[in-house]
């Protein structure tokens, strides 16, 4: 089945080619208007910003092909800014005008929760349709934005979602369909609603269990440390307290690609790679990672985060080459969100001597591919102290003494995978960060990793209180009430465990299930 996409080339456009090709289409991309003229579907996967979307279209030559495709009759998905520039309007860029084709406005999120919108949704449909064959009602869809369409006629709403307020998160006229969430990131519940738009055939229905409203999922996602192993093979490993040797060997626990399809299959809702050596290597020639983000998104709808080595760069051959660089290589491989270890340390000590700098990683990365899709890896250990006077830093009065029976503590930075501590906190790395652009905090303990003692509620307590952005807990988890704790007692957004899923001690399933019944919010596969 033959399926044009329409994409602008600002972002990464790979993860709806595997969806679709999954599916069994054959994509083609659209070069000039007679592709969009000639095409028998066309899908337009929106990425960036209204105005630069508008801009690209008009200089090539586009938007009248797809007004007139619009108007005649054929079958068109949109999916995110591709359901925004259907309307007149965009709060994003004022002065611009949209494709009009609907009248309405896109306005952004005014509401008292971290804004975008990052995350698992449900849908409350509000009129029959054919892309809700074999959906129960009850499932979740992957959305990050922080606009959502306004639309004058209200019978366009095919869905509202619920976040802080009531948005219109899908509308349907005739064969036009668009979608705010992203069908391709969302899972079998996602590919079912490609599916049922690729079909184009059967009965319109609604869904038989509609939720009175939709609540933000609580997230789990599954990490893995990957790095090579004695005879140079990649392999996911696990430390304990970053330490991943055991007998001298590095710890071998699978093969990344297989892994994360299990977690995948489990129903994780992210998967985080980190190349864990990546600080020593250059990752551009880590071909081998590369490669298993291209074959891991072939097979896993789900975000894709990678970490490890996203930072300025000199090959020895004294070309040099940009954190963006390296940043857009991973995209252009298949992931979502890049994670940023070291080189945030680094940043945010430039930061405090001499204010942002605007060439940052954080700062480049985040102008091009948005904020959702910078995370920042933090490799904190606690440093005890006898009296909060002993530290600039700022400290918590922790119930967990220290070795000397200090009641203090401050959580101090790291670089090259815990090597080396700096003279930074996690509260202000967590804090400069968000400010320059970042997106998430992925938040690390050494002080927990691989113990299974539980996460540091302390120490993710006090970095998710100083800033508004989603922060994942990381770190120690060893049984489902740990996940069950963080939720309760902190202000996470999403907690990350490695060793526990590896070992099959704990699977994704029974986490979930035990959420669900103590009343956490969570998508269930
Ligand atoms: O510094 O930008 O090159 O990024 C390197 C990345 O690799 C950082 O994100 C850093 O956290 C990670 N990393 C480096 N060395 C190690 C190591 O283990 N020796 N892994 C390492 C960090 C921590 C988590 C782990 C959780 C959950 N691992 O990723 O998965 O602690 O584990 P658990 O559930 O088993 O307790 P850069």
């Amino acid at each position: 089945m033959r399926v044009t996409l329409l994409d602008y080339g600002a972002g990464n456009v790979r993860s709806v080619v595997n969806a679709l090709t999954s599916l069994g289409a054959k994509v083609h991309f659209v070069e000039g208007p007679e592709d969009i003229l000639s095409a028998e579907r066309l899908v337009f996967p929106g990425v960036g910003h209204f105005g630069s979307i508008m801009q690209a279209l008009r200089e090539k030559g586009l938007l009248e092909p797809l007004r007139e495709y619009l108007r005649s009759g054929r079958p068109f998905l949109g999916i995110c800014l591709g359901l925004q520039v259907l309307f007149e309007g965009s709060e994003e860029a004022p002065g611009v005008a949209g494709l009009g084709v609907f009248p309405g406005f896109v306005r952004r999120f005014r509401v008292n929760l971290p804004v975008p919108h990052i995350g698992w949704n449900g849908l409350r449909p509000q009129k029959p349709s054919r892309l809700f064959q074999g959906l129960s009602g009850e499932e979740k869809f992957y959305f990050v934005h922080s606009y959502y369409v306004e639309p004058a006629d209200p019978s366009l709403a095919l869905t509202f979602t619920d976040y802080g307020v009531s948005f219109v998160s899908a509308i349907e006229a005739g064969p036009v369909v668009a979608l705010q969430f992203h069908p391709e990131k969302s899972g079998p519940a996602g590919l079912k609603i490609l599916e049922n738009f690729l079909r184009g055939e059967g009965e319109a229905v609604k869904p038989p269990r509609v939720p009175q409203r939709t609540r933000l999922a609580k997230r789990i996602i599954a990490c893995l440390d990957v790095r090579s192993d004695d005879q140079g093979r990649l392999v996911v490993t696990k430390g304990l307290q970053y330490d991943v040797r055991e007998a001298g060997r590095v710890r071998d626990m699978g093969d990344p690609v297989e892994l994360a399809q299990r977690y995948y299959e489990e129903g994780a809702d992210e998967i985080t790679f980190l190349n864990i050596t990546g600080f020593r290597h250059f990752p551009l020639q880590d071909q081998p990672m590369l490669e298993v983000l291209r074959r891991t998104s072939e097979r896993v709808f789900v975000p894709l985060t990678i970490g490890g080595g996203i930072r300025d760069f000199t090959d020895r051959d004294g070309r040099s080459y940009t954190a963006l660089e390296v940043a857009s290589a991973y995209f252009r491989a298949g992931a979502d969100k890049v994670s940023i270890g070291s080189d945030a340390v680094y940043i945010v000590e430039d930061y405090l001597r001499r204010g942002p700098s605007g060439r940052s990683s954080i700062e480049t990365i985040s102008r091009v591919y948005g904020r959702q899709a910078v995370v920042i890896s933090i490799d904190p250990k606690r440093h005890y102290v006898k009296d909060p006077s002993e530290t600039p830093h700022p400290v918590i009065e922790t119930a967990l003494p220290g070795p000397n029976g200090e009641r203090y503590c401050w959580f101090q930075c790291t670089v090259k995978g815990g090597r080396e501590a700096r003279d930074v906190d996690a509260i202000t790395l967590a804090r400069v960060c968000e400010e320059l652009g970042a997106g998430e905090i992925l938040l690390n303990s050494i002080d927990r990793d691989g113990t299974n003692l539980g996460y540091d509620l302390e120490l993710i307590q006090a970095v998710s209180e100083a800033v508004s952005i989603p922060v994942i807990a990381s770190s120690g988890a060893g049984c489902e009430e740990h996940f069950y704790e963080v939720f309760a007692r902190t202000r996470a957004e999403a907690a990350l465990a490695a060793g526990i899923f590896h070992r099959r001690q704990v699977e994704i399933p029974a986490v979930k299930r035990y959420l669900r019944e103590k009343g956490i919010e969570v998508r269930l596969v």
